[in-house]
């Protein structure tokens, strides 16, 4: 049986392949990207749970498949907690990744260590073709650095460093990363409730 990734993040792609093989649910992992006619969904909602739920239930619906869907990203303390939900577009290019974190750390730099707090949201939702839903959330804790280090992950990762850490999330192996992220954290969270609803 089938599990839709309702996901066009290759990065996200990577690390959700890898949680949740782990979590074992003797699902086959469908990436979106095998569904290239169904339109990506307009993310409307104020909160990563509503968009992550967006997602997966247009996936779902669009493919009579129980779908997942991520909606993720990086809030800081000094910015009022953004740019949050609108972590892909930061610089207006949806996607760039670079442009992204270069505004976000020019926006920031005079901001001094100690007050540099900021983590990483998740919220991992489910979605049946019947409509049930379920949702959950994960947090990564961290400060900023004021330059980028590492090339591992996607996205803030070279800038944030988890509390506790001396490297940032880009210098984490894969599994040091999805040991401690927000997405591990959400979906393991969300493997046990997949089973119950799917009966997997
Ligand atoms: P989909 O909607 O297709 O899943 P997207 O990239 O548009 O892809 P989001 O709207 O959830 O997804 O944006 C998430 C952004 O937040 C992502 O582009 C990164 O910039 C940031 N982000 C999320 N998780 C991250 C992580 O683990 N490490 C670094 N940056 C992350
Ligand atoms: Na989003």
């Amino acid at each position: 049986r089938r599990l839709v990734l309702a996901t066009r993040n290759a990065g996200k792609v990577t690390e959700l392949r890898a949680i949740l093989s782990e979590a074992g649910l003797g699902l086959e992992l469908v990436g979106a990207d095998a569904y290239p006619e169904i339109p990506d969904v307009k993310e409307t909602g104020t909160t990563f749970a509503e968009n992550a739920l967006l997602k997966a239930h247009a996936l779902a619906r669009a493919t009579g498949l129980p779908a997942v869907a991520d909606d993720s990203g990086l809030c800081v303390d000094v910015l009022g907690g953004a740019p949050g939900i609108f972590s892909a577009r930061w610089s207006g290019r949806h996607g760039d990744d670079r442009a992204n974190l270069d505004l976000l750390l020019a926006q920031i730099s005079d901001i001094a260590d100690g007050h540099r707090g900021a983590h990483f949201a998740c919220a991992a939702a489910l979605a049946l073709p019947d409509g049930r839903e379920r949702v959950v959330e994960g947090r990564l804790e961290g400060t900023l650095r004021h330059e980028p280090a590492g090339s591992g992950g996607f996205g803030y990762d070279p800038i944030l460093q988890p509390l506790g850490e001396t490297r940032t999330c880009a210098e984490l192996s894969p599994e040091e990363k999805n040991a401690i992220s927000h997405r591990g954290k959400a979906f393991r969270a969300l493997a046990p409730v997949v089973r119950e609803l799917l009966g997997s």
